[in-house]
């Protein structure tokens, strides 16, 4: 099953998609996390992505691309896998499109997180109290936010029209959370 997580920055698509991906015994692959190792490690990739993401844009589609592609084709990720954190544009969607054909796969379903927006700060503001991410603070979660409506909010278009999105609402605690995502892939 090819399954992708998808919210603002904050919903917890991070909390959640762990959570789900165990249950459903797929692998889950973030490429923020992805990312800030390639940061932390200081290879070519992350040296491109540093800037970017600590500004809160995303990094070139051209960029990630390649490491979407590496993903997809690793062999953990042969049966399926739970995408947390892309694809975050429609060009990149069109690539992972793509790049499941090409194994006769297919987005099976999109888990869509509604958490509101004063909600979403507060929960940044937390983390970065308590873990100092050099992206969370308030000017760069602004530029998130910004960037997750103008670019990864129309994927949710893109996907409805094929009947995969389930809306699970974000707000609560993260058991209740995680039943309404079980319970909406059901469906
Ligand atoms: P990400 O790592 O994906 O970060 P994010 O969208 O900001 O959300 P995050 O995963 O941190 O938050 P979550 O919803 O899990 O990306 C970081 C950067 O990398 C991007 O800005 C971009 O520059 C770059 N990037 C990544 N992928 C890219 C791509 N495909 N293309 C281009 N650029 C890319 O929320 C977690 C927080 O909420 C935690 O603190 C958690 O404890 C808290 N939380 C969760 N559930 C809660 C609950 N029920 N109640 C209270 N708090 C809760």
């Amino acid at each position: 099953m090819y399954l992708m997580i998808l919210g603002a920055p904050g919903s917890g698509k991070g909390t959640q998609g762990k959570l789900l991906a165990e249950f459903l015994r797929v692998p889950e692959v973030s490429t923020g996390e992805l990312l800030r190792t390639a940061v932390k490690q200081g290879t070519p990739l992350g040296k491109q992505a540093k800037t970017y993401m600590e500004r809160g844009e995303l990094v070139p589609d051209e960029v990630v691309l390649g490491l979407i592609e590496e993903i997809l084709d690793s062999r953990e990720a042969a049966r399926g896998v739970m995408m947390d954190g892309f694809p975050r544009t429609v060009a990149q969607a069109k690539a992972v499109d793509a790049l499941l054909a090409s194994k006769q796969a297919k987005v099976d379903r999109v888990v869509l997180l509604d958490v509101a927006e004063e909600e979403l700060i507060k929960r940044l503001l937390a983390r970065a109290a308590k873990e100092g991410r050099s992206d969370d603070n308030l000017e760069s979660i602004k530029t998130r936010l910004k960037v997750y409506h103008d670019q990864t909010q129309p994927l949710i278009a893109y996907y409805e029209k094929r009947g995969v999105v389930r809306r699970v609402p974000g707000m609560g605690s993260v058991d209740d959370i995680q039943k309404r995502a079980r319970e909406a892939l059901k469906a």
